[in-house]
């Protein structure tokens, strides 16, 4: 298999399908394709448009099958690799991870258009001023707070369905948001990011995320260089 990301350091998107395979340790390739820029006729554009019709990353390659957008990759690879727990294995707990996605995967527009995933930045104050300034913020961490607590509740934990799975794939980035930018949440999301961080593929993902060593500019609302 082929998993073409982009940037590990900026791509959230790109993160949920690659620290869920080498959690997995499903083996693939990856081909990181850098964020030159996201219009019409950049590199990146132009590399990801030779196999994937939305241009968007991340795209999984299998065997000539493309599969795009990242429900889809969870999707596929919970069927192909149905000997491991991806999804959870009971019927009513699927049914709740996968509701859990879908609300990742089509809300939370507030915490994510203010607070860009950046692995490598510590902003707080942007976080502090973020949280005060933007009601929105602070509903998308409250939902994210009561989401987690329930389910780290009916599971006992660790991680939101027992063991890690696709619903923690899928809150990576949000849990590295809450790190990136100090944002304020309750001891137990606290106790949950820390998990997720410390869990093999996040980091790993980290690892090669600060090993980048990029800075690419429009996804940079807050600082214009890497040392500011
Ligand atoms: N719904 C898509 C979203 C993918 C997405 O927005 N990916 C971003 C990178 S994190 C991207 O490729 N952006 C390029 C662009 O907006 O042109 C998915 O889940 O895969």
């Amino acid at each position: 298999m082929q998993l073409l990301i982009g940037n590990k350091n900026y791509s959230s998107w790109s993160m949920r399908p690659w620290v869920l395979m080498r959690h997995f340790e499903l083996a693939f390739d990856e081909v990181m394709v850098r964020f030159d820029g996201l219009e019409a006729g950049s590199a990146f554009k132009r590399r990801v448009e030779q196999v994937a019709p939305t241009g968007l990353v991340p795209v999984l390659i299998d065997d000539g099958l493309v599969v795009w957008d990242t429900l889809a990759i969870a999707e596929y690879l919970a069927e192909r690799f149905s000997q491991h727990p991806l999804w959870p294995r009971g019927v009513r707990e699927r049914a709740r991870a996968r509701s859990l996605c879908a609300e990742m995967h089509s809300g939370f527009a507030a915490l994510r258009n203010h607070c860009p995933q950046n692995i490598e930045a510590s902003l707080p104050d942007v976080g502090r001023r973020v949280t005060q300034e933007q009601a929105a913020v602070r509903d998308d961490l409250q939902r994210v707070q009561a989401m987690w607590g329930e389910a780290l509740q009916a599971s006992g934990g660790p991680f939101l369905f027992g063991s890690f799975g696709i619903a923690d794939a899928y809150f990576a980035p949000v849990a590295g948001r809450i790190r990136s930018y100090g944002l304020p949440v309750d001891a137990t999301a606290q106790g949950y990011v820390e998990r997720i961080f410390g869990s093999p593929g996040v980091v790993a993902w980290v690892r090669d995320a600060l090993a980048e060593r990029d800075f690419v500019a429009f996804d940079e609302p807050y600082r214009t260089s890497r040392e500011a």
